[in-house]
């Protein structure tokens, strides 16, 4: 009865993930209809575990496991997301483990099987609900003004060895298929060093290099529409007004790119300045948003732009139209670890200087 001892480790296996994923849904998510779905899954892998003739734990044999170490040497997690997701995989390879033994052994695979379907639906559900925790303090832009230079790429990813934590493909004048071998290469070097890649407008060209996201303008589709077709990646909405902002982050952006802040040259179609304080104004209505200050920010007035309520902010010109474009990175990411710092005293700066 040896197969036995499989479905007893796996039983085992199943429960403990699925435990680990579930309290996300009960105590971080408050989800009340997760909650319902787990319990359901509980139900079928004790009426799975009862459809076999003989209690698959009579047959424990931990001490004699000869993989018993492995569990110990699995890989350091390095965020809520990886916890989940390592979980899921464990709950999912034991579920048909026990579907194909139970076959064997005369148990009901029929109840494993719909429960793997249902967690690999309650994985889904559950990577869509959780916040991404990605980095958008220093956000490079690409423009077609620098993308001309040969050297681009390299100086890029310079940058991103300085420091640089989100880059945006943004070009406006290329071919498509220019853009698709642009794209491709940055694709190439933001996995390389771990960074998201974020693709200006073109929903087809992000999925095309399987990018991390989309940034959306006013004018270009709706965040629904985009939603659909771009799952649990990225979507990033452009707003220059407060209104434009509620309502983005309302329907779920998962930052808003909010400018220009100040007059920018880089932008030819920019809406007019819109100030400090329309950063402070969504900052205190949304204290969770993601913000990023974007147009003419520089290293003069990053300093203010985060006093002002940014999570961070994203630059074309400050970086790429500079002499030395990785020490420019170097000096805003100084500014960014003074942020505790800029904190101390007055939260939000909330007065409407001129820039
Ligand atoms: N969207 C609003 S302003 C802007 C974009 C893409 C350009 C920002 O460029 P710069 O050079 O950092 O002002």
């Amino acid at each position: 009865m040896e197969l036995l001892r499989i479905v007893d480790a796996n039983l085992n296996r199943a429960r403990e993930g699925l435990r680990v994923v579930e309290e996300i849904g009960r105590f971080y998510l408050n989800d009340r209809e997760l909650y319902l779905k787990f319990k359901q899954l509980r139900h079928l892998l004790k009426d799975g575990e009862k459809s076999f003739e003989t209690a698959p734990y009579l047959f424990r044999q931990s001490e004699i496991d000869v993989g018993a170490e492995s569990d110990y040497l699995e890989s350091e997690r390095k965020n809520l997301n990886e916890v989940i997701t390592a979980n899921f995989k464990r709950v999912e390879e034991s579920l048909r483990v026990l579907e194909e033994y139970s076959k064997l052994l005369r148990g009901k695979s029929e109840y494993f099987k719909q429960a793997r379907f249902i967690t690999y639906e309650l994985e889904k559900v559950i990577m869509l609900k959780m916040p991404k925790s990605i980095d958008y303090s220093l956000y490079l832009v690409t423009d077609d003004v620098y993308l001309k230079d040969p050297s681009i790429f390299s100086v890029i990813e310079q940058c991103i060895m300085s420091g640089v934590t989100v880059l945006q493909y943004r070009a406006k004048e290329k071919t498509s298929r220019e853009m698709l071998r642009e794209a491709e290469r940055l694709r190439e070097m933001t996995k390389k060093h771990g960074i998201p890649l974020i693709i200006n407008e073109r929903m087809d060209l992000a999925l095309a290099v399987d990018a991390d996201g989309v940034h959306m303008g006013q004018d270009d589709l709706t965040y629904e529409k985009a939603k659909r077709y771009l799952g649990d990646r990225i979507i990033g909405i452009s707003s220059s007004t407060y209104k434009q902002a509620k309502e983005a982050i309302e329907n779920g952006a998962d930052y808003i790119g909010h400018g220009p802040i100040f007059p920018t040259p880089t932008k030819k179609d920019a809406h007019p300045a819109c100030g400090m304080k329309s950063i402070a104004d969504i900052r205190i209505e949304f204290p969770d948003a993601k913000i990023i200050a974007i147009g003419g920010i520089n290293l003069e007035n990053s300093e203010r732009v985060i006093k002002a309520g940014a999570d961070g902010f994203a630059v074309v010109s400050a970086v790429l139209g500079s002499v030395d474009p990785s020490g420019a990175v170097k000096r805003f990411k100084d500014i960014l670890e003074g942020r505790e710092k800029i904190y101390e005293g007055e939260r939000y700066d909330t007065t409407n200087k001129s820039p």
